[in-house]
């Protein structure tokens, strides 16, 4: 007895495929996971080294840099000393590829590397910042211009101070406990408020206010599609999970679409 059913009823990716064609409107979701096999550990993944007995939540908070700014600084100087070798990977380049076949994706990342950029993504709304700008943590600057480290003043305690003001600089990042920018935000909500599908790769989902974007995206009646080597949090929610990781999947997946009407 020969199976009857057609490739995308067996195959989870030629499903996804399928939505993915036949939707106007794309919302992808990346967290970390999206850049772990360009060799940048996940933020759930133990730190390495020096850093291996502290939480990144607890160090990612302003109460932290407050108390101690040092300590902090070096913090986000190692995940930039990790980060700068760091190339996109096939991930990153498929999502990139997605929005030169589809029209209207959008894409919304929770990360602070810039991977995305360099695989060629465009209409990238970033929630929580980026881990290359840096600014002045008394805001004296309204704009929030970046600063150029090499503007900044040198300063004992080791952590540069603002040329314009002589605060103390931090990156240009959100912190737990911080509200994200209110114009990423509202874009993001929109965004997956109006997508006919949403595709979230690499994320554990226990993050908000990024974790409620597929949420709304379901109950607005998108269909979510979610690919993780992992179960997240997020999975008992979604319409189809591709078990795998973003380098595996994305290019199967996105392949599919090429010549798609
Ligand atoms: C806010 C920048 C309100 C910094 C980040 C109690 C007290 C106070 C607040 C809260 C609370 N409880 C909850 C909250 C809210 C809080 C929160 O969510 N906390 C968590 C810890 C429970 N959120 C906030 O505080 C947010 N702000 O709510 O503000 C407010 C409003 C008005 C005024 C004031 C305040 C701010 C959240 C942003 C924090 N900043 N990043 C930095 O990076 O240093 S979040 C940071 O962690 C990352 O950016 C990312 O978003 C998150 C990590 O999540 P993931 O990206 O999902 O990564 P993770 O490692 O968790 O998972 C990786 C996944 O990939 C896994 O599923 C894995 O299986 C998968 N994977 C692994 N390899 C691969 C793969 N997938 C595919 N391919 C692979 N190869
Ligand atoms: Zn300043």
């Amino acid at each position: 007895m020969t199976d009857q059913r057609t490739p995308s009823e067996t195959d989870p990716i030629a499903a996804a495929a399928q939505r993915l064609a036949q939707a106007d409107r794309i919302v992808v979701l990346t967290g970390a996971g999206v850049s772990q096999e360009s060799g940048i550990p996940t933020f759930r993944h133990a730190l390495s080294g020096l850093w291996a007995q502290y939480d990144p939540t607890q160090l990612a908070t302003p109460e932290a840099f407050r108390a101690t700014p040092k300590l902090v600084w070096d913090f986000y100087q190692f995940r930039r000393d990790l980060m700068r070798p760091a190339e996109p990977n096939a991930g990153h380049r498929a999502l990139a590829r997605l929005q030169e076949l589809r029209p209207h994706v959008i894409l919304i990342t929770q990360n602070i590397d810039d991977l995305h950029e360099r695989a060629g993504s465009t209409a990238i709304i970033r929630l929580h910042g980026s881990i290359w700008r840096t600014r002045c943590s008394a805001d004296c600057d309204r704009r929030r211009t970046p600063l150029d480290l090499r503007d900044c003043i040198e300063d004992a305690g080791g952590v540069p101070r603002c040329p314009a003001c002589g605060a103390l600089v931090r990156p240009d990042v959100v912190w737990f406990h911080e509200a994200l920018p209110e114009e990423a935000l509202a874009a993001a909500f929109a965004a997956a408020h109006t997508c006919s599908v949403m595709l979230v790769v690499g994320t554990s989902g226990l993050v908000t206010p990024a974790a409620l974007l597929p949420e709304i995206a379901r109950t607005s009646g998108a269909t979510v599609i979610e690919v993780n080597p992992q179960p997240s949090a997020l999975t008992q929610q979604v319409d189809l999970w591709l078990q795998g990781t973003a380098a595996q999947i994305l290019p199967r997946l996105v392949s599919q679409l090429e010549g798609a009407p």
